[in-house]
C-alpha cells in the first residue's frame, strides 16, 4: 500500500484512475469548460485591460474601482456570479510572490496533519460548484472551502435571493442552496486534477507526490456537503463523503439550522451524536483520498444556538470524533441597533445575515463553544464577519485554530487575503508572538 504512494507510480495510477471513472457527467463537463459567447467577451475585455497592475491581486483598483463598478452594474447574485466567471476563466488578479512572503514564520499553524501557510481561508457558497479553485487559492487564501454541494442537483429558492447592504458591509442571502450536484462538481474536479497532475508530474519527475488536493504547499482543499430539500439527512451526507472524499483534504458538514426540531434535549443530541458518528465511520471506511490521506470531517454551525444547544452539539461532536467545528454560518438575527442601513424592507428579507454584522454574534457563540471544547482535540475554525487581520487575531485569541471569511471578500475583491495576512503578521509582531502561540489566549 505504502509503496503505491511513490511518485511515479502513484501519479500514472492516480491518472489512470481519474480516466476510468470518467462518467455520464461529461457532456455537462464539457459544455461547462466550452467558454459562452458572454464568458467570451468578458475574457476578451479582461485580456485587454489586463497589465500586471490588474492582475497583481493587491492593486487598490480592485477594492475601490471594479468592485464598487461590479456593485453599481449588477444586482447581488449577478455580481456574485460574473465574479465566479472571471475566476474560472483565471481572469482575477493574483497574488504576485506570494510564497517569498507570506509571514510563513509568525502565521503558519499545524493543522490536521499540515503545516498551513496561513490560518486564512474562503468560507463555502463563494464557490459552490468547484469553478473557480485556482483563482481562490492563488489570490492568497491557504484554505479554500468548496460547496455547499448536495447530491443531486437543485435549483435553490427562486431569485431574488441576495441582497446587499453596501453600508454595514453585510449581505443577506437565501439562495437555499443551488447546487449542480456531485456528479457535475465531481466532474470539474477530475478535469481540474488531470490539469494538475499534468502539469505536476512534468514539474516534478522524482518521487515527489502533491502534499494535499490544493496542488500547493501548506494549503489544503475543503468540500463542503449539502443535503437536498427533500430526501433523507443522513443517506444525502453519507452519500457525499463517499463520493466527494476522494477529492477533499477536508470535509465538512453543516447542522446549521438553529430550527432543528428540537435540538435542545436529550434525545436530539442522541440523534445528533448518531449522524455524526455515521459520516465519521463512512469516511473511514471510504478510506483514504487520491492523495493516501483520510481527510478529517468538520461540522458547521449557526451562530444562533443557545448555550445548552451549543453544549450540546459539543458533546455530541467529542463523542462522535469528529475532527472540528467550524463557528459559524450565517445568523437569522438582525442586529438592527448595529445596522446602518435602514431600509426595513431589505433588512427584514428573508434569509441568513453575513458579514461585518454577524461578527459579534459569531465571535461570542465561539467563545461558548471553546468552553465546552477545550478539554478535547477538536480543532476550532471561526467564521463570520471577519474582514481584517484585527479581526481575524480576535477569533485566534477566542480559540480559532484558522479563520474563514466570505462577505468581506465580496466586498474587497481578491486584495483581500494579503492585506488580512499582512495586517495579521504586524499585529502579532507588535505582540511578539506567533499564531501558534496566541490561539485560545483569551480561554487559557
Ligand atoms: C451568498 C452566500 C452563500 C453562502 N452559501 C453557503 C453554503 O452553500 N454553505 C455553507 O456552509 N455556507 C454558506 N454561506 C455561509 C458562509 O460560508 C459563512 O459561514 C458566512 O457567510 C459567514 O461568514 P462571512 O461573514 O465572512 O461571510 C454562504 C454565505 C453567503 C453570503
Ligand atoms: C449606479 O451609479 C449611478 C450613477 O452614480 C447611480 O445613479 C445608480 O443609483 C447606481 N446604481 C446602483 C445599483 O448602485
Ligand atoms: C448558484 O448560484 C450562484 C450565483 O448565481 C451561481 O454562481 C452558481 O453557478 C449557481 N449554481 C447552480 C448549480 O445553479
Ligand atoms: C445557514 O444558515 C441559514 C440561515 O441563516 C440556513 O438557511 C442554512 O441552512 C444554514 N446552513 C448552511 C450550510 O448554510
Ligand atoms: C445545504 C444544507 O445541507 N443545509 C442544511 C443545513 O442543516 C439544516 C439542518 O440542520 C438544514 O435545514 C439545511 O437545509
Ligand atoms: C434525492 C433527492 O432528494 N433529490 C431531490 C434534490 O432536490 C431537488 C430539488 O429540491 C428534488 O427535485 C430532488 O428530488
Amino acid at each position: 500500500m505504502r509503496a503505491y504512494f511513490r511518485s511515479s507510480a502513484f501519479l500514472s495510477q492516480l491518472k489512470s484512475k481519474i480516466r476510468t471513472t470518467t462518467n455520464a457527467s461529461t457532456t455537462t463537463l464539457r459544455s461547462s469548460i466550452i467558454p459562452t459567447p458572454i464568458a467570451l467577451t468578458i475574457g476578451l475585455a479582461g485580456a485587454a485591460v489586463g497589465g500586471y497592475y490588474l492582475l497583481d491581486a493587491r492593486s487598490a483598483f480592485h477594492e475601490y474601482v471594479l468592485c464598487p463598478l461590479i456593485r453599481n452594474a449588477t444586482d447581488g447574485e449577478q455580481g456574485h456570479k460574473l465574479g465566479i466567471l472571471f475566476m474560472k476563466f483565471g481572469l482575477a488578479p493574483r497574488l504576485f510572490n506570494e510564497y517569498a512572503t507570506d509571514h510563513t514564520d509568525v502565521l503558519g499553524v499545524n493543522v490536521f496533519g499540515t503545516r498551513l501557510r496561513t490560518p486564512i481561508g474562503l468560507a463555502a457558497g463563494l464557490d459552490k460548484d468547484g469553478e473557480a479553485i485556482e483563482s481562490l487559492f492563488n489570490s492568497g487564501f491557504s484554505y479554500v472551502e468548496i460547496g455547499s454541494i448536495t447530491p443531486e442537483p437543485q435549483p435553490g429558492n427562486p431569485k431574488p435571493r441576495f441582497f446587499r447592504l453596501p453600508r454595514d458591509e453585510a449581505v443577506i442571502n437565501r439562495y437555499g442552496f443551488n447546487s449542480s450536484g456531485h456528479f457535475n462538481v465531481i466532474g470539474t474536479l477530475k478535469i481540474r486534477l488531470a490539469k494538475l497532475l499534468n502539469a505536476f508530474s512534468t514539474s516534478h519527475p522524482g518521487d515527489e507526490k502533491p502534499s494535499s488536493n490544493a496542488f500547493r504547499e501548506g494549503k489544503l482543499l475543503g468540500i463542503n456537503l449539502g443535503k437536498n430539500k427533500t430526501g433523507d439527512e443522513v443517506e444525502d451526507y453519507v452519500k457525499g463523503v463517499n463520493r466527494l472524499s476522494p477529492y477533499a483534504d477536508v470535509l465538512v458538514i453543516n447542522v446549521s439550522s438553529p430550527n432543528t426540531p428540537g435540538l435542545r434535549d436529550l434525545q436530539s443530541e442522541e440523534k445528533l451524536t448518531n449522524l455524526l458518528s455515521t459520516v465519521v465511520k463512512e469516511r473511514d471506511s471510504s478510506g483514504p483520498n487520491l492523495l493516501g490521506k483520510l481527510p478529517p470531517v468538520l461540522v458547521k454551525v449557526a451562530p444562533d444556538l443557545t448555550e445548552p444547544e451549543i453544549e450540546s452539539i459539543a458533546n455530541s461532536a467529542k463523542e462522535a470524533k469528529v475532527d472540528g467545528i467550524i463557528m459559524s454560518n450565517t445568523t437569522i438575527q438582525r442586529p438592527v441597533d448595529r445596522l446602518l442601513t435602514t431600509d426595513s424592507e431589505l433588512i427584514n428579507q428573508a434569509g441568513g445575515l453575513s458579514g461585518k454584522p454577524l461578527k459579534p454574534i459569531s465571535l461570542k457563540a465561539l467563545r461558548t463553544l471553546r468552553k465546552y471544547t477545550k478539554d478535547s482535540n477538536l480543532v476550532l475554525i471561526g467564521c463570520g464577519g471577519i474582514s481584517s487581520g484585527k479581526d481575524a487575531l480576535e477569533f485566534g485569541k477566542a480559540g480559532a485554530t484558522f479563520i474563514q471569511l466570505y462577505t468581506s471578500f465580496a466586498y474587497k475583491g481578491p486584495g483581500l487575503p494579503a492585506k488580512v495576512r499582512d495586517e495579521l503578521a504586524a499585529e502579532l509582531k507588535k505582540e511578539g508572538k506567533t499564531w501558534e502561540q496566541i490561539i485560545g489566549e483569551d480561554d487559557k
